[in-house]
């Protein structure tokens, strides 16, 4: 088979520096947690989403197993279908079969596994033109290659926009318009309020792969941005804010200590915290309402039998 020509934006080490500098400046410390998901980020993602505490990915499968041919018959097929952090690829081939787009756009950060994924998906569907792009997919993105006249569906998966602010996320979601075109659909996955304490044991699991996740921030540093920085001197810690509806990680410093990074040093004393992702929850009705801010419809929701988890289907208003 020959190789998928990859459309690679992929953000300069410049750019993540800035980044990294800005967060590491602030008060309190801050890393953007696009940067969890290098190679081996990515591998870890993928064994947290197996966990047996890890409720949203296997909650997220059973709503689209099960819905898939609603869906399909409510989106329409032939669609040119992007998707958002495609990571390996696991639900999307749940909605192919279903949705027999005319092409598949795998959107992702991780250039490794959007590679190995999207190559996958090309030879179990050959039927199917795949187009993979690698980018942050915050920035705005070229596509000049989708044909005019085929109507988009974006699929949002894996409740990612629950680690936007959820300013943010408005503003993410009213640009999102600009991809799917009046015409188009927006699938969007979205992890619902719930009893704290089972949202607490996501976050903290008892083989310790969230823990090596959230560390592996800092092996990112030092390989990517050449920083000088200890990850044994940092542990895990994560919790859910109920006053704020999220979970938030960090990383504690367990002594004081030094990072340096691009000559630059930060200074934390014991028990200060880089804050590394928050996890917004939201109610239906919640979300329902932001998504109305952001310019959208509400045509269909899906949930489970435990309302977990939602899946929406949002059309621009
Ligand atoms: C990608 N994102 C939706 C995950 C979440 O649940 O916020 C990332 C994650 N962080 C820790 N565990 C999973």
């Amino acid at each position: 088979m020959s190789e998928l020509r990859l459309h690679d934006y992929h953000p300069s080490s410049a750019s993540l520096m800035q980044e990294v500098l800005a967060g590491l400046a602030a008060t309190p410390k801050v890393l953007p947690p696009k940067l969890f998901y290098d190679h081996r980020g990515a591998q870890l993602f993928e064994r947290i989403c197996e966990l047996p505490e890890y409720y949203p990915t296997r909650t997220e499968i059973a709503i689209l197993e099960r819905h898939a041919e609603e869906i399909a018959d409510l989106t329409g097929r032939g669609a040119c279908l992007l998707e958002l952090g495609s990571g390996a690829g696991v639900k999307v081939r749940l909605l192919l079969e279903h949705l027999r787009p005319k092409m598949y756009v795998p959107i992702d950060i991780s250039r490794t596994q959007l590679r190995a994924s999207a190559e996958a998906v090309a030879q179990d569907y050959d039927w199917l033109e795949v187009h993979p792009v690698c980018a942050d997919y915050c920035r705005p993105l070229r596509l000049d290659f989708i044909p005019d006249d085929t109507h988009r569906l974006v699929f949002f998966p894996g409740s990612t926009l629950g680690n936007f602010e959820p300013a943010e996320a408005r503003a993410f979601l009213e640009n999102l318009r600009g991809l799917t075109g009046d015409e188009g659909a927006l699938l969007i996955s979205i992890d619902l309020k719930k009893d704290p304490k089972r949202i607490d044991d996501a976050y903290n699991d008892s083989a310790g792969v969230t823990a090596a996740f959230n560390l592996n921030i800092l092996n990112r540093l030092q390989c990517d941005l050449d920083a000088e920085v200890d990850p044994d001197g940092f542990r895990h810690q994560a919790f859910y804010n109920r006053r704020a509806g999220r979970v938030e990680m960090h990383l504690i410093s367990r002594r004081p200590q030094t990072i340096v990074v691009d000559g630059r040093t930060f200074h934390l004393d014991e028990g200060k915290t880089i804050h590394t992702e928050n996890s917004y929850k939201y109610d239906v009705e919640e979300f329902q309402d932001l998504a109305r801010r952001a310019g959208y419809r509400s045509p269909r929701v899906w949930t489970d039998s435990d309302a977990l988890f939602s899946v929406h289907l949002l059309r621009p208003a």
